[in-house]
């Protein structure tokens, strides 16, 4: 069974972002539950700054799971990637993921790298990159594993980054660092500018996918834009996908109304 997650950033510098509600952590959960979702997804400037208590009596209260948590923070606010050139930096790119995924897993949920995988730039060939990337990502999915959870890893678009932009890329990633629980993250606004067909690159890697950004061609609510949703959800729950589909888009036209249009979407293509 797919769940629906709606997506909260607690994160200024990120306020122009694709995030569904901001700033305000206790009034988000009370409009997604009031909505009907099943969870929230939470980008925080880091591992710390969410109290748990606080989270877990707002997740208690509303009957909300937590869907994941991004780390993209990281990169926005210090600059960091995983695939840094300099040893020190990617060391402490490495301690803020896993502060991220000791936040996350003390909610069961897992920690997103999308961002935070870098950017190669002028500095190495992409092939360094990627290298540096999988040997960060290894002991990272085993912290997460030690933890009874994944750790998932987003391709994102050209215009993000010059690494890892497809799915296909990403699986290879995942098999080149060799970590049963490292699972991608399929997300459809990226695979719309990415893929030839992204119906048929999710059943291409069904198996690794653990959780899915939802989102339309223009990055609004699901029913905003105009990729075609039906073959796309037909793919995930053809293939027994059972993770999230968490709307990670732009509040338009604003948070109430791009929420209630993802959870109209979701309950037209997942119906349970
Ligand atoms: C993160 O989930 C993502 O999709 C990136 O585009 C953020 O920049
Ligand atoms: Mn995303």
């Amino acid at each position: 069974m797919v769940l629906s997650s709606v997506t909260v950033s607690l994160v200024p510098e990120a306020s122009s972002g694709p995030f569904v509600f901001h700033g305000d952590l206790a009034a988000a959960c009370r409009t997604a539950s009031e909505l009907g979702f099943d969870a929230i997804e939470v980008f925080a400037p880091s591992g710390g700054h969410v109290d748990p208590s606080h989270l877990q009596d707002l997740l208690e209260r509303h009957e909300l799971l937590l869907a994941a948590v991004g780390t993209g923070a990281g990169m926005i606010l210090q600059g960091l990637g995983l695939c840094d050139p300099d040893r020190a930096a990617r060391a402490r790119a490495g301690d803020y993921v896993r502060r991220m995924i000791d936040f996350g897993a003390g909610f069961g949920a897992p920690a997103i790298i999308g961002s935070m995988q870098g950017r190669a730039g002028r500095e190495q060939s992409r092939e360094s990159a990627l290298g540096r990337l999988a040997d960060s990502l290894r002991p990272l999915a085993e912290h997460a594993a030690d933890r009874g959870q994944a750790l998932l890893f987003e391709p994102i678009n050209r215009y993000e980054t010059d690494l890892v932009n497809s799915v296909g890329d990403g699986r290879r990633l995942c098999e080149t660092a060799g970590a049963a629980n490292l699972k991608l993250l399929a997300d459809l606004f990226h695979m719309n500018i990415e893929e030839p067909s992204i119906e048929a690159s999710i059943r291409d890697s069904l198996p690794r996918i653990g959780h899915v950004h939802f989102a339309d061609s223009n990055r609004r609510a699901v029913g905003f834009g105009h990729t075609p949703m039906r073959p796309v959800a037909e793919a995930l729950t053809g293939g027994g996908y059972d993770g999230f589909a968490s709307a990670e888009v732009f509040p338009h036209p604003d948070s109430r109304e791009a929420a209630e249009m993802t959870i109209r979407s979701f309950r037209r293509h997942f119906a349970r």
